[in-house]
């Protein structure tokens, strides 16, 4: 049997690329797919080869939610002993940037996987949605909370509480993708932009990731007041004093991530 989470290390200097692997089941993310995405996050986070993450899935599907096979049967306490929940913050606490590459379906926890990425590039016949109420529950791995602050409270109710799927159009219309494409060349896309912010300082992109997320849960006086501290303190790196430099002497920089 494959696995059900491929992991491409370089498809490009810098890159690393995750592929959600269960194409029988529309790449539906069951325990072990989402312990498998924890670790590979984890470990892409630390690998300082791996600037920029790619997520995907395949053409039928990004991931159409949560294993509803696996949970049918669970009791309260099951879900308790699952601890799910710190899988998911693994995953949103990655440090460095995670695109999402998203063809065919992202459902249910396949749409909040989405939302948890920093950058979302769907196919033009992408489909969206939060589905939960149709089978008796609720989003859980933050559509009642991301959804909303991403859309608003009265789109995003709209789609939380008839379950209704979207298509990519009207997401990018919505702010919940950052660009569509032809569904061909979703990956190649994601893979490109990838490359272009791996090329960048690593230090000043992810504290770039840090502080607009950050920021977002923070005031406005909060968040610019975190900005201004991050911003002096990249004074403090070889790839401040690079840039800076190159650009002067009009020649391409040599970022070290220090
Ligand atoms: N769980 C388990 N199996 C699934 C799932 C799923 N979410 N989605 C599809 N499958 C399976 C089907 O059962 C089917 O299996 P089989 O061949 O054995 O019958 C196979 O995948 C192919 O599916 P379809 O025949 O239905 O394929 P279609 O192309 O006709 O339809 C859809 C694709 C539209 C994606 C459809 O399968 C569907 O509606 N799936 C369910 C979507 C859904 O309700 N998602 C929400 C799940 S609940 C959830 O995500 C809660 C999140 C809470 C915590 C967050 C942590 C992850």
């Amino acid at each position: 049997m494959n696995a059900p989470v491929v992991v491409t290390e370089r498809p490009a200097e810098g890159v690393g690329l995750i592929r959600i692997n269960r194409p029988e089941a529309r790449n539906a993310l069951n325990l072990e797919v989402r312990r498998l995405l924890a670790r590979h996050l984890t470990e892409m986070g630390d690998d300082d080869a791996v600037r920029c993450i790619v997520l995907t899935g395949n053409d039928k599907a990004f991931a159409a939610g949560a294993d509803i096979k696996e949970m049918a049967d669970a009791s309260t306490i099951d879900m308790l002993l699952r601890g799910t929940q710190k899988m998911w913050r693994t995953i949103y606490a990655c440090p460095k940037p995670v695109i999402a590459a998203v063809s065919g379906f992202a459902l249910g926890g396949g749409c909040e996987l989405a939302m948890t990425c920093d950058i979302i590039i769907a196919g033009e016949s992408a489909k969206f949605g939060q589905p939960e109420v149709k089978i008796g529950i609720i989003p859980g791995g933050g559509g009642t909370q991301r959804f909303p602050r991403t859309v608003g409270k009265y789109k995003a109710m709209r789609y939380v509480l008839t379950g209704d799927l979207f298509g990519a159009r009207e997401a990018a219309e919505m702010g919940l993708v950052s660009e569509i494409v032809p569904d061909a060349e979703v990956e190649k896309r994601a893979v490109a932009m990838a490359t272009q912010i791996a090329e960048l300082p690593p230090l000043a992109i992810q504290q770039t990731k840090e502080s607009v997320l950050r920021g977002m849960d923070a005031s406005l006086e909060t968040g610019l007041t975190l900005e201004t501290r991050t911003l002096q303190m990249l004074f403090a790196s070889q790839d401040q004093k690079e840039g800076m430099a190159a650009f002067i002497e009009k020649r391409k920089p040599k970022f070290t991530g220090r």
